[in-house]
Order: structure tokens, then sequence, then C-alpha cells
């Protein structure tokens, strides 16, 4: 379905697009110390795939992808503040993430709580106050998205189950509840947000929950197998930490092969349900090969 999309070009076309408007998103922060440790974390590199979900959307819905790119930024900063914050020692307590010490082990426990927190308002001050162009009645639908992703109903509410998890006995239903909802809930935010400002209707908005929800499985999954799979210096991170918490993953409960055949069934059913609007949804089909085929 994507034969002739040249993927790679368009991958590193976005993420270009993408860390300009992230190293202009932090100008004027003060104090200094404050903007240092936000900056450390948000330029660190990383996949960008959030951002680039969101640009890929606003475009299959037919709209102007830099008019998305605030609420790109924005989801790029949730994402980055819940790596902070779950990097901590009362969380899941790392020294390594994207290649470099965590916020905390630099600017100590205090000033990475805080710019994590600065991080998060600062994704809502892009959406309301920073993104010219869009209409008021997209951008509050925006909000609304973003405000259920990052709190209890999202990010906050899979994180406090999954700590709740660590050691215990964790059935699929409980598993994919934590992934639905520690990383699931956010990538959907990224398509029905760039959809939303594109001006998508209710039946592209429809397909493209079903498709999040597929890929989001299906991106975690990945993240258990790598975990097992791949060395810290590929991952950026601490590999082996599944295995060290004792939490339960999807290989332990199913094993690798029977792991990666759900996530592959996954991608394939999220890309079928974006065939009607086939010939403008290249990106979030090779998107979607990329979370499978990814080695980091
Ligand atoms: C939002 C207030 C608030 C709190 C956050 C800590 C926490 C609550 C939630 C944890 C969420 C979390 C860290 C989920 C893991 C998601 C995941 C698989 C991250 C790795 O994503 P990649 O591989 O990373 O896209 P890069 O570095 O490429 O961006």
């Amino acid at each position: 379905m994507t034969d002739g999309f040249d993927f790679k070009a368009y991958l590193s076309q976005a993420r270009e697009r993408v860390e300009a408007a992230l190293d202009g998103s932090l100008a004027p922060e003060r104090p200094e110390s404050l903007r240092e440790a936000m900056r450390y974390s948000l330029l660190a590199g990383g996949k960008r795939l959030r951002p680039i979900l969101c640009l890929a959307a606003c475009e299959l819905a037919g709209g102007d992808g830099e008019l998305a790119m605030p609420t790109a930024v924005a989801l790029e900063m949730i994402h980055t503040m819940s790596l902070i914050h779950d990097d901590l020692p009362a969380m899941d307590d790392d020294d390594l993430r994207r290649g470099r010490p965590t916020n905390h082990k630099v600017y100590g426990e205090a000033v990475a709580i805080l710019a994590g927190d600065a991080l998060l308002t600062r994704a809502f001050e892009m959406v309301s106050l920073r993104s010219p162009g869009v209409p008021p009645d997209r951008l509050l639908k925006v909000v609304g998205e973003l405000s259920l992703v990052a709190g209890a109903p999202g990010l906050v509410g899979g994180q406090v189950v999954d700590l709740e998890s660590e050691g215990k006995d964790v059935d699929l239903d409980t598993l994919e509840y934590i992934h639905l909802h520690k990383t699931g809930a956010l990538l959907s935010a990224c398509v029905i947000t760039g959809a939303t400002i594109g001006g998508a209707d209710e039946a592209l908005i429809a397909a493209l929950r079903v498709y999040a929800r597929g890929i989001g499985l299906a991106f975690q999954i990945i993240d258990d197998i790598l975990d097992i799979t791949a060395s810290s210096e590929v991952l950026g991170k601490t590999a082996g930490k599944d295995l060290i918490a004792d939490k339960t993953t999807y290989p332990k409960l199913l094993g690798l092969e029977e792991s990666r055949r759900r996530a592959d069934a996954l991608v394939r059913e999220a890309k079928a349900v974006l065939k009607p609007w086939e010939q403008r949804s290249m990106p979030l089909l090779a998107l979607a090969d990329f979370i499978t085929s990814r080695d980091r």
C-alpha cells in the first residue's frame, strides 16, 4: 500500500521541521536553570513519532501541517514530561534516557519534577495561545483531548496501575489497560488532534481512533520485545528493566514469537481501516509499519 512512497525522506524532513519548532518553543523561559532543564530533555533527540503522527493526520484530513505544528510540539512536550517523571527514583528510577543521563541525574529531583510540570503546562499554552490560524472551536477540542490524555483517564491512570502491578501476576486485560493508557492514549491523541486541526469529518476521526488503538498496542508490544532483545546502547535507555522490576510484559505472558505475531496483526488491522483514504494516508501507513520494524 506504500509502494513508491519515500518514507525515509518523509521521516527525515518531518523530523527536521519538528526539531526546529521544538527548538523555538522554549525561548523566553525564565529562570535560566529551569529553561536549561526543560531544553535538556526536550531537545535530547528521540524518534519524534508523536509530533510526526500529528502532522501526518492533519495533512490526511486535508489541512496544512504547519497549522498543527504547535500542537505537535505540545504532544512532544507532554511525552517528554512523562519520560522525565517516569525516570524519577519514586517511579522507574532510571539513569539513562535518550542516550544521556536522566533529567534528575543532571539537575536534581526537584528541578526535574518542576521541568516536567513546566513542559506539561507549556503544552497547553502552545495550543491555546500559540496556534495562530486555527479556528478556536478546533483548538478547544484539542485542549479537551490533551487534558484527557495527560490526566487520570490517560497517562496518570496508566502509570498508577503499572506501579501497582509491579511484582504481581498481571493478566492480559490489565496489561492491555496499562499499555492503552500509558502509551496508546497519547499516540491516539496525536492523530485525533492533528486530524481535528485539519478539519476531519466524523468518519475519519472514528477510523483514526481504531488505527491509533492498533498502533498504540503494537508500539508497546514492540517496546516490551526490545527491552529483552536490544542493548542499552541501541535503545538509549536501560535495557532489561522489565525483568529487573519483575514487570508483566507481552513476551512474559505470550512468548516472543506470539508477541511479535500479535504486533504485526495489530498493525495490519490498523492500516486496513484507512483504506477509504488510501491516496492520502501513505505517511500514516508507513508510520504504522515503522512501529513494528523499529530497533529502538
Ligand atoms: C502526564 C502528569 C502526567 C504524568 C505522567 C510518568 C507518567 C505519568 C506516565 C508514564 C508514561 C510513560 C513513560 C510511558 C512509556 C511510553 C513509551 C513507550 C515511551 C517511549 O517512547 P519512544 O520510544 O521514545 O517514542 P522516544 O525517546 O523515541 O521519544
